[in-house]
């Protein structure tokens, strides 16, 4: 796991433990052992560190957390290299990440290869950097850089590291960052702890109240304040002993749990428990999307970001050009907040081409079919592209809700259709539902997997089933929404509840964003519910200005009088007396509901496992992160309450409503005891 080598008087101590040379227990033992050795060796004059492979390292073993830490710790450790009276360099071979960067920080002096990215994302599972992190970085980049680094948790590039004081030299080639690092080896030890923090309290009190975005619902990022405060403020040995103490606290807390559990479940998410692990793919070289509406185009800049030339088809030319300008505008809009190039815009561009001829999908090895949302209308395309497309084509649909076996029943080769239901803004929304069809083939599926982590998203494989995961489970949840409202709860009230939980937004907000009159039947005399009372009056969500709330011109919402009227006069017409709704209520028939639909999803095989229904809700939906999602989450909450709640009001649950049998199992599995 470590291993040391002596080239002259420089010994270099490598960090050998794959995949991402974690600082698990062995990992610390070597390192501390070989510091200790390099110290008292007379031969030896100074120390690199360095990671084997692409990493220097992940930093911290997050799968040992939890359970007590086999010392030494990493703290102690790191106190070895500053300590050590011979100059210590880092030489950074790649990422440095959380208690990887934490070495480096302790070494005297950092070289960093240009590629390299250097982070501290401890916040990001809900702790913070604890072995010395808050302590020694603002002591090389002062407290608001630190703090920057240190809250959001993003990581920062070999240059801009440079350019804080992060790092020494920047070094190009990975040949010459041995010799790099070996130029510092006559240098002086130079702790990092023996310098002075620049910036003080207040700077740290500024930065919180200028990024109200990074602390929403979290502790930790309160915590990384404290302690970078307690660098700015104490001496180092109770600076570190104010971070140890919030590292404890943290890791040991419920945030971190769930965060930490999220982490594991989008990568156990990649893994297809029945398909061999060296299945080989197909390749794909050319992507064809078929409508280029807000979704196909969406779809398309997935690919041609990731470089991959895309094939667009569309049945007329104003809409195929509306499209292709439409990409244009999100691209240009990146460029103008500096995060694309000129350049990049122009190439992704040119990976574009906008066609009127359905043949042209004959070129193509995936085909995904992004067109309006109607059966007869995807089994039409599907039966067409099943007459253009190259044999061994992948084709695929973005149905976000429909049969997929039917519509792979539409072509000659059903081995080879699947579902792709990307969420919207699909160029932005991380999550893909990789729907597996009854004859889907192994290497397709597999294929598609690959393809969707490389175009940088997460994909979740499902099974066939009416909404797939996150829709299917939507469904009670929205059903009971509008119940509630009709039975005497607000929409406000419903969306609150959302809001106060860490849902970016309720129920209602979300039926306006996504627009009203989704699946209305268009016809305005023909009242069925509250939706249709709404979509009557041409309040059809933000894009008309009004839905269940009022918008004004910069889509700012508000509550409508109108609404509240209509909701009335449609309780009366129903002859439904309003009774007061309890907030408890709402999350029993909107969260619980939720729970136990994900329940019957693992039951009926539609779901690998519950990590991935959580992972869908995270990444499709903004579930906050810190519950872990929604089935992590009901774990916390208890099995046995959620079954209690679901009974007591299951009277009141729309039609259908019934207990997942999984569910009521579960609840009796984790029942406390009665004393
Ligand atoms: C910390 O350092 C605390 C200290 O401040 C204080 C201590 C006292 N541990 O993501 P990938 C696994 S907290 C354990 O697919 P990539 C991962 O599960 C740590 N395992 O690769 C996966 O396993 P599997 C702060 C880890 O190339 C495999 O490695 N550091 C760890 O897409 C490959 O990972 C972080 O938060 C770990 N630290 O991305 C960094 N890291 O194959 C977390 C990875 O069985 N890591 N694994 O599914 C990352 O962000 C990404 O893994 C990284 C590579 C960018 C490094």
């Amino acid at each position: 796991m470590i291993r040391s080598e002596k080239t002259g008087p420089i010994l270099r101590i490598t960090i050998d433990n794959p995949p991402v040379n974690a600082l698990g227990a062995g990992v610390r033992a070597g390192l501390a052992q070989a510091i200790a050795a390099a110290a008292e060796d007379q031969s030896v004059g100074a120390v690199i560190v360095t990671g084997s492979g692409k990493l220097f390292s992940a930093g911290a073993d997050i799968s040992e957390f939890g359970k007590p830490l086999a010392d030494p710790q990493l703290p102690d450790v790191l106190a070895a290299i500053e300590t050590c009276p011979k100059p210590v360099i880092a030489a950074i071979n790649g990422t440095a990440l959380g208690g990887g960067l934490e070495i480096a920080l302790a070494c005297h002096y950092r070289v960093a290869l240009a590629s390299a990215k250097l982070g501290l994302p401890e916040v990001k599972l809900g702790i913070l950097p604890g072995a010395g992190g808050t302590q020694r970085l603002p002591r090389l980049v002062g407290v608001e850089a630190a703090l920057k680094m240190i809250v959001s948790g993003d990581p920062v590039s070999a240059s801009t590291a440079a350019a804080s004081g992060l790092v020494d030299m920047v070094v190009e080639s990975a040949e010459g960052l041995f010799d790099a690092a070996a130029a510092f080896a006559n240098s002086p030890a130079r702790p990092t702890s023996a310098r002075a923090v620049s910036g003080d309290a207040a700077s740290a009190d500024a930065f919180v109240a200028a990024n109200p975005r990074l602390f929403r619902g979290l502790t930790a990022p309160f915590a990384c304040v404290e302690a970078v405060k307690a660098a700015a403020t104490l001496p180092l040995a109770e600076g570190l002993a104010t971070e140890r103490r919030l590292f404890l606290e943290l890791v040991s807390g419920e945030q971190s749990q769930a965060l930490r559990h999220a982490f594991f479940a989008e990568r156990s998410a990649a893994r297809i428990e029945d398909l061999p692990k060296d299945i080989a793919k197909r390749p794909v070289g050319r992507v064809g999307v078929i409508g280029a509406g807000t979704m196909g185009g969406g779809i398309a800049m997935n690919f041609l970001s990731a470089g991959l030339p895309v094939t667009m088809v569309e049945t007329s030319a104003e809409a195929l050009e509306r499209g292709a300008a439409l990409i244009r505008k999100n691209y240009e809009a990146t460029a103008a907040k500096g995060r694309l190039t000129t350049a990049q815009v122009e190439a992704a561009m040119a990976l574009l081409t906008p066609t009127l001829e359905f043949g042209a999908l004959g070129e193509c090895d995936l085909v995904i079919e992004a067109v309006y949302e109607n059966m007869e209308v995807k089994k039409q395309v599907f039966g067409r592209l099943d007459a253009v497309a190259r044999p061994g084509a992948i084709l695929a649909s973005n149905t976000s809700y429909l049969d997929v076996d039917a519509i792979a029943a539409c072509t000659s080769r059903p081995q080879d259709v699947l579902g792709m239901h990307f969420f919207s803004p699909a160029n932005v929304m991380k999550l893909v539902e990789v729907v597996r069809g009854a004859k889907t083939a192994p290497d397709v599926l597999a294929t598609i997997m690959a393809l969707g982590q490389k175009i940088g998203k997460v994909p979740v494989v499902a099974g066939v089933c009416y909404g797939f995961i996150g829709n299917r489970m939507l469904i009670p949840r929205q059903d009971n929404a509008l119940s509630l409202v009709m039975e005497g709860a607000s929409p406000e009230q419903v969306d609150k509840v959302h809001t106060d939980f860490g849902m970016p937004m309720g129920p209602f907000q979300m039926t306006d964003l996504a627009g009203v009159d989704i699946g209305w039947h268009r016809d305005p005399e023909r009242i069925d519910d509250l939706k249709d009372a709404l979509c009557a009056q041409g309040r059809w969500g933000q894009k008309t200005g009004a839905g269940f709330y009022d918008y004004d011109a910069a889509r700012k919402r508000s509550s409508s009088p109108v609404v509240a009227a209509l909701i009335e006069e449609f309780r009366k017409r129903e002859g439904v007396t309003p009774r007061a709704i309890c907030d408890e209520e709402i999350v029993v028939r909107t969260l619980y509901t939720m729970v136990n639909e994900g329940a019957k999803i693992l039951e009926e095989g539609i779901a690998q496992r519950s990590s991935d229904i959580d992972v869908v809700w995270l990444y499709g939906y903004g579930w906050p992160r810190w519950t872990g999602g929604p089935m992590f989450w009901a774990e916390r909450e208890g099995f046995a309450k959620i079954v209690a709640g679901l009974e007591r009001y299951a009277k009141s649950m729309p039609e259908g409503f019934s207990i997942s049998p999984l569910l009521r199992q579960q609840a009796t599995a984790t029942e406390e005891p009665v004393a």
